[in-house]
């Protein structure tokens, strides 16, 4: 028998297998958008602080390892609705109307998902929205219930709500990968924004998780007891660990030695919705670290202190659910091949205090709610093992993106900027201010409306609504940003130039006087007694 009708087949396959490939490399990226919900990046090893080392995120660390680590990406408003309202639009809160968690937002107005859907991509949601409302823009979308809950959450699609019994963290990963598998138009690329509760409040762990972190000691900040000395916004807050947590809701304690009954827990709708089986595995772990905690008769400092550490085990026991599920996905995206042309992005929609001036929480301009992780990779773009210095924020996502997918003509009524040009290292600088707005005041923890800038060195911040106060930092001299220096004389030329890069960028953004509407006093004095 002749061979050639074999070799044939083969060189037709051959070729048919060489155009496949050539018209993948062709497509735009395929882009994975990962964003767990209060995530400080002191809890992610890649970054190097103290408690990520001892509670190590080595799938989130593969990004670094693979792609590029960001140190100085900021949020423009630290919390959650309005950072992603953010993302989605590319435009800073007073343009796309989201100014604040529990505000409308219009579903109508252009977002980066319906642009990329425009240009060929098939775009997906799965977890925490928050932004009230059905998406728009998705092809699917799956969405926790409001905030969502750790166990047995409510999952919201088209035209079915049903709660789903297990653990939230591993149900949006599993939610994920079945989406990336079951994907109905292959030929396209996607964009698929897989979005985490964890670890926000009230840091339930998975039940595999419960002991984590018994044995570990995390170290607790220098400012922990802080004195808030020319910081009045700062005094007046209701998030310190030792004061506003709820001791049952949030830290799990119990009444008293012997009984597993809660401890001060205003809403019950997050342990009552365990079932029996979830309860028991959760007593019998938390039970025996209680008594402990009872027999010991701590002191008012000690019991600070204890609590710290309550914190911080239970929130980063939190965080391993969330790494394990980046893990799976980053294993499913190389087994598939999927990843030589997809982009990983990890994030947060703010950062987060682990006890950083007494705190929990975010709201604050301080570094560590206004720094957001982030790590990406895209073989073949960005160069594994890089560290972008530049200053980003998650107003530049949606341009960069759509740069990225060839649609960066639907981004020219963005305010934010592409910074594709850091991700291979063409370029190495970016923005040299980046402008800050926070308006949730009054509101659950008590912090005051606020405005800022923030270049590479120097921090001005305006505290306002029923105060009046300017705070301004030298994030170099004062990297906890404790010694406020608006009134040093030896940083007059520092503070004239910080004013006016902040009135040039209010003037760029078109912020207007309806910015700074303040609050009539009776419904602070009634907020101020509301959420302890
Ligand atoms: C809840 C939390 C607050 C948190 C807000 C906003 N309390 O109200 O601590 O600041 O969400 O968080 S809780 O005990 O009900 O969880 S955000 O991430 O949605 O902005
Ligand atoms: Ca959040």
């Amino acid at each position: 028998m002749s061979c050639k009708p074999i070799i044939l087949c083969f060189l037709l396959f051959f070729f048919a297998c060489k155009q496949k490939s050539i018209e993948q490399e062709g497509l735009p990226p395929n882009i994975i958008f990962i964003m767990s919900d209060d995530h400080a990046l002191q809890a992610i090893s890649a970054y190097g602080h103290e408690i990520g080392k001892l509670a190590p995120t080595p799938n989130i660390d593969r990004l670094a390892t693979n792609g590029a680590i960001f140190q100085n990406s900021f949020c423009t408003n630290s919390i959650c609705g309005p950072s992603r309202a953010v993302i989605l639009t590319g435009k800073h809160s007073h343009v796309n109307g989201f100014r604040m968690n529990g505000e409308p937002f219009n579903g109508n107005q252009a977002t980066l998902p319906k642009h990329l859907r425009k240009v060929g991509y098939e775009t997906a949601i799965i977890g925490k929205w928050h932004l009230h409302g059905k998406p728009t823009g998705f092809n699917h979308w799956d969405i926790l219930n409001d905030q969502g809950n750790y166990y047995n959450p409510e999952f919201i699609k088209e035209n079915d709500t049903s709660i789903i019994k297990g653990y939230a963290t591993d149900i949006i990963t599993k939610k994920s990968l079945d989406w990336l598998k079951q994907r109905n138009n292959i030929d396209s690329p996607f964009f698929l924004m897989v979005h985490h509760k964890a670890p926000h409040r009230n840091w339930m762990p998975a039940l595999r998780h419960l002991n984590k972190y018994d044995s570990v000691t995390f170290p607790l900040p220098d400012t922990y007891f802080p004195d808030f000395k020319n910081q009045q916004a700062a005094k007046e807050q209701q998030q310190t660990i030792y004061e506003d947590m709820y001791e049952g809701h949030d830290l799990k304690m119990s009444k008293a030695f012997g009984s597993t009954e809660l401890a001060h827990n205003p809403w019950t709708t997050d342990f009552e919705r365990m079932t029996e089986e979830q309860r028991k595995a959760w007593d019998k772990a938390y039970l025996p670290k209680n008594n402990a905690m009872h027999k010991a008769d701590l002191s008012v400092e000690e019991l600070a202190i204890w609590k710290g550490q309550r914190y911080l085990q239970d929130y980063m026991a939190t965080v391993a659910a969330v790494d394990e599920g980046v893990g799976q996905l980053l294993d499913y995206l190389e087994e598939s091949g999927l990843d030589d042309n997809t982009l990983v992005v990890y994030t947060s929609d703010q950062g987060f205090y682990l006890g950083e001036h007494g705190w929990f929480d975010k709201r604050f301009m301080y570094e560590e709610s206004l720094k957001m992780p982030l790590l990406m990779q895209l073989p073949g773009v960005i160069k594994p093992g890089s560290t972008i210095e530049a200053m980003v924020q998650n107003l530049d996502f949606a341009p960069t993106f759509l740069d990225l997918a060839g649609g960066s003509k639907y981004s020219f009524d963005m305010q934010g900027e592409s910074f594709r040009n850091l991700l291979d290292g063409s370029q190495e600088e970016f923005k040299d201010a980046i402008y800050y707005h926070y308006y949730d005041f009054p509101a659950f923890h008590m912090v005051k409306r606020q405005y800022g800038v923030r270049t590479k060195r120097y921090k001005l911040i305006h505290f306002y609504d029923d105060i009046d106060t300017w705070e301004f930092y030298d994030l170099e001299n004062d990297p906890n940003e404790v010694h406020n220096a608006i009134n040093d004389k030896k940083y007059a030329k520092e503070i004239a130039i910080m004013h006016q890069k902040l009135d040039s960028l209010q003037q760029h953004y078109g912020v207007t006087e309806k910015e700074f509407e303040t609050t009539p006093k009776v419904e602070i004095d009634k907020a101020n007694d509301a959420f302890r």
